[in-house]
């Protein structure tokens, strides 16, 4: 042990109303707040929003306790390092300037206490179909996204909370749904992960953690190295915390020994 706490956790889909979304806002901000002293680093994996779209000049409303909670770990010296999901593509320079977190697009690999992390959102890793990569294309597009900033809040957030519900990985959770997840999953997440670590140039890859799949999971890879799925806040609230030693995953509201 080092001493040294590394949280990761993704797919909070606040705004989502589905159950008892103001628990989940307070839960998620708790957690933040309730992080220990000796945490270095929090890794946001993406969609903790169902929908983020900032202007050069406002914000959203309905995330003030998280965006508090947030700005107060990196204010007691947490770095906060904001990957974003397909939820919350549109993060501009808001996190980075305001709240001071490090935002991300692509995945990127973390080197802790000498072990390392390939770390993503997860969704944008393997296309499945064209037409996915298409809007992915099209989201990802700076020009496109200058025009839909002029566009007005009440129908540009009304097209954000279509996109998001079309666009939800976190429907019903069926027996057939669990088994196409965990086939998809095993496929190509894994596939991915097991071609990073052939690939890459540089010491092997110890743990890959991706959201994105409310699937939870933790596979060893042939190649070596760990592949870690975080699930979703909706019901599960997972999240990983690294001790500099062992990665563990622990849900809110159960941890086993709190120190406080
Ligand atoms: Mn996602």
């Amino acid at each position: 042990m080092s001493g040294n706490l590394y949280y990761f956790v993704s797919d909070v889909h606040l705004g989502l109303k589905v159950g008892d979304y103001k628990a989940r806002e307070r839960d998620f901000s708790s957690f933040i707040y309730g992080l220990p002293d000796n945490t270095r680093a929090l890794f946001l994996l993406g969609d903790i929003f169902d929908f983020w779209y900032e202007y050069k000049n406002v914000i959203p409303r309905g995330f003030t306790r998280t965006l508090g909670a947030i700005a107060a770990a990196v204010d007691r010296g947490i770095k906060v390092y904001y990957f974003s999901g397909n939820h919350d593509i549109w993060l501009y320079d808001y996190f980075q300037k305001e709240v001071r977190a490090e935002v991300f697009f692509e995945p990127r690999i973390f080197e802790l206490n000498g072990k390392s992390f390939y770390l993503a959102h997860g969704d944008r890793l393997f296309f499945g179909s064209r037409r996915y990569k298409f809007l992915q294309d099209v989201f990802h597009c700076r020009v496109l996204q200058f025009l839909f900033s002029g566009i007005h809040p009440r129908w540009a957030f009304a097209f954000g909370n279509w996109w998001s519900r079309h666009n939800r990985l976190s429907k019903k959770g069926t027996p057939e749904r669990k088994l196409h997840l965990r086939n998809y999953v095993e496929k190509n997440i894994l596939g991915y992960a097991g071609k990073v670590q052939r690939t890459h140039v540089g010491k092997p890859i110890d743990f890959f953690i991706f959201g994105h799949f409310h699937y939870i999971a933790d596979y060893k890879l042939e190649e070596g190295g760990r592949l870690i799925m975080l699930g979703e806040w909706i019901r599960k609230k997972d999240y990983l915390v690294f001790d500099g030693d062992k990665l563990e995953r622990r849900y809110f509201g159960k941890e086993p020994n709190m120190e406080k």
